[in-house]
């Protein structure tokens, strides 16, 4: 055990206790198409306004480290990777943005706001690979420790909706090549975890017209502005 050091010094070091970190984290969910890119600068710019200084990233990358995972796991050539390689990569992706962004943003004060996290790993490599949520909650903790979202913000359509607007890119990546199914189950998993958690979730009808989506979100910002 000496030669290994004390067992607390291998207890996750991410983010530290999160009562030390004086941002709020808002992360963005929704299955493709539902339109996180259309309104990140809308809530990004609402923020600023409100007189908060915004990191805005995105997952899986955020960091040049990561930028290069998520080359890996969006590129359609790797479609031989297994689901337990997709998911070690997001972890470990998620692991470099923990160190180098998100904690030490937070810790500033500054407010994060990040286009997907770990619920997206609940959703996708857990809903729609089939892998057990027990083993993406052990990475979880791993990973982060208690770090966990403040807000977080689902756009919720119905896939063939959000497939049909997605469809309008040109080479769809690894993921984008999936079946209609699939993200059936992505979605089915983000609103039973909406259900799960209601305290920091909240649920946007992302198929109304853009505006009404804004309007929605602007109302939801403001509320969680006011409750601080
Ligand atoms: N992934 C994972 O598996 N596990 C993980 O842990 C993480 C991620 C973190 C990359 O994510 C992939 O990584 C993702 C899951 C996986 N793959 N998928 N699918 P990403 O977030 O970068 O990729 P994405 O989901 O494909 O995001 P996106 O393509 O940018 O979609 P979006 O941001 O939700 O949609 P959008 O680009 O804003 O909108 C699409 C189109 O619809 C566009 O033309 C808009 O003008 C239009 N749109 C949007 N909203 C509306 C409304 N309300 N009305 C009409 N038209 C609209």
């Amino acid at each position: 055990i000496a030669r290994f050091g004390n067992i607390r010094s291998n207890r996750p070091r991410t983010c530290g206790k999160r009562n030390n970190l004086r941002g709020q984290f808002i992360t963005l969910e929704g299955i493709e198409g539902a339109g996180k890119s259309s309104h990140l600068v809308f809530i990004q710019d609402y923020l600023q306004r409100a007189g908060k200084t915004v990191v805005l990233t995105r997952e899986p990358g955020g960091t040049a480290l990561g930028e290069k995972i998520r080359e890996l796991l969006l590129d359609h050539r790797n479609a031989a990777m297994a689901s337990d390689t997709e998911l070690l990569l997001m972890f470990a992706a998620r692991a470099q943005h923990l160190a180098q962004v998100i904690c030490p943003a937070l810790a500033r004060g500054d407010w994060v706001l990040c286009d997907r996290f770990t619920d997206a790993t609940y959703a996708y490599q857990g809903g729609g690979r089939g892998i057990a949520p027990a083993r993406i909650a052990a990475l979880e903790t791993w990973v982060q420790a208690e770090l966990r979202p403040d807000l977080t913000l689902l756009l919720d359509v119905p896939e063939n909706i959000g497939l049909q607007r997605a469809g309008q890119r040109s080479t769809p990546d690894r993921f984008e090549r999936e079946r209609v199914e699939f993200f059936a189950h992505v979605r089915k998993t983000y609103l039973e975890m909406a259900r799960s958690y209601p305290a920091r979730y909240r649920v946007i009808d992302a198929a109304q017209p853009l505006q009404e989506v804004q309007g929605v979100l602007q109302r939801i910002l403001e509320e969680f502005c006011r409750t601080l």
